[in-house]
C-alpha cells in the first residue's frame, strides 16, 4: 500500500497535546517487544537538514511568509523520506511517524489558508507519493490539549502561538480527515484506552499485508 518495499508505515496525527509522542513511543516499544524492527520518527525532524528546517519553521523569531513556512515543513519531510523512511520500509521495518502529510493539510491549509490543491501537489513532490498504511488521528478538544501541554511545561512554538480560531480550524480538519487507512481515536480517553485502540488498528493493518513482519 505505501508503495515502498515490504515495511509497514504507521502515522500518528492530531492537534497539540493529543498524545502523539506518547503513543509513538508506546507503539514502537510494543512492536519491538513483538520482535518487529521499528524506526520511530517525528516531523519536522529526523535528519540534519530536517532538524535545521524544524528550527526555522518553529523557532524563527521573525514573521515567516506562509508559503515559505510550507516549504520548510516539506523540505524537512522530503529529506526524512529520502534518507530514513523509504530505506527503512525497503528493509521491511515498521516506521512509526509522529505527524506526516495530514499535519500540513490541517495547519497550512485549514489553519493558514493556503490552497489545498497546490499544497497537495507540493506534498506529492516532497514525498514521491509515499502514503501511510495506517494513519491514527488522535482527537482532543483544543483546551484539553493545551492543558496537557501546560502540565508538561512545554514551551510554545510559533504555530502553537496562533489564535484560538486557527486551532479550531486545525482540529476540524483532523476530524474531517478520511481516506484509506485513516482511523479516528478519541484521545481524551486514558492512555491505556488510546493504546488499546491504536494497537487494534496497527495489528489489523499488519495482518492485511506481509509488511512489518520480519
Ligand atoms: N507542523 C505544521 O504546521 N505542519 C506540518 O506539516 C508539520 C508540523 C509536520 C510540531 O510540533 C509543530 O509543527 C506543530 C505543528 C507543526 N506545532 N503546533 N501546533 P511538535 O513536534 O513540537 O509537537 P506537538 O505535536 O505540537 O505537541 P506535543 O505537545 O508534543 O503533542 P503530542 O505529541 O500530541 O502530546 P504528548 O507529548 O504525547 O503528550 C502531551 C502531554 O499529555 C504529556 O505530558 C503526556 O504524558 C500527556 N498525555 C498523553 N496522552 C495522554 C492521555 N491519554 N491522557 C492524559 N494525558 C496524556
Amino acid at each position: 500500500m505505501n508503495g515502498s518495499g515490504s515495511g509497514l508505515f504507521v502515522v500518528v496525527e492530531g492537534p497539540e497535546g493529543a498524545g502523539k509522542s506518547t503513543l509513538v513511543r508506546w507503539l514502537a516499544a510494543r512492536l519491538r517487544a513483538d520482535g518487529r524492527r521499528v524506526m520511530a520518527v517525528r516531523q519536522p525532524g529526523g535528519t540534519p537538514v530536517a532538524e535545521a528546517a524544524r528550527k526555522l519553521a518553529l523557532q524563527f523569531p521573525h514573521e515567516v511568509a506562509p508559503v515559505a513556512e510550507l516549504f520548510l515543513f516539506l523540505a524537512a519531510r522530503a529529506d526524512l523520506v529520502h534518507h530514513v523512511i523509504r530505506p527503512a520500509l525497503e528493509e521491511g521495518q515498521v516506521v512509526v511517524a509522529d505527524r506526516f502529510d495530514l499535519s500540513t493539510i490541517a495547519y497550512q491549509v485549514a489553519g493558514g489558508g493556503l490552497p489545498a490543491a497546490d499544497v497537495t501537489q507540493a506534498i506529492r513532490l516532497a514525498t514521491g507519493g509515499l502514503v501511510p498504511d495506517v494513519t491514527l488521528v488522535l482527537d482532543v478538544p483544543v483546551e484539553l490539549g493545551r492543558e496537557r501541554q501546560r502540565t508538561a511545561r512545554k514551551v510554545q512554538d510559533r504555530i502553537e502561538r496562533q489564535d484560538d480560531a486557527f486551532h479550531a480550524r486545525v482540529r476540524e480538519a483532523y476530524r474531517r480527515a478520511q481516506g484509506p487507512g485513516v482511523v479516528h481515536i478519541d484521545a481524551s480517553q486514558s492512555r491505556k484506552a488510546v493504546q488499546e485502540a491504536a494497537w487494534r488498528e496497527v495489528t489489523a493493518a499488519a495482518a492485511l499485508s506481509t509488511r512489518g513482519t520480519s
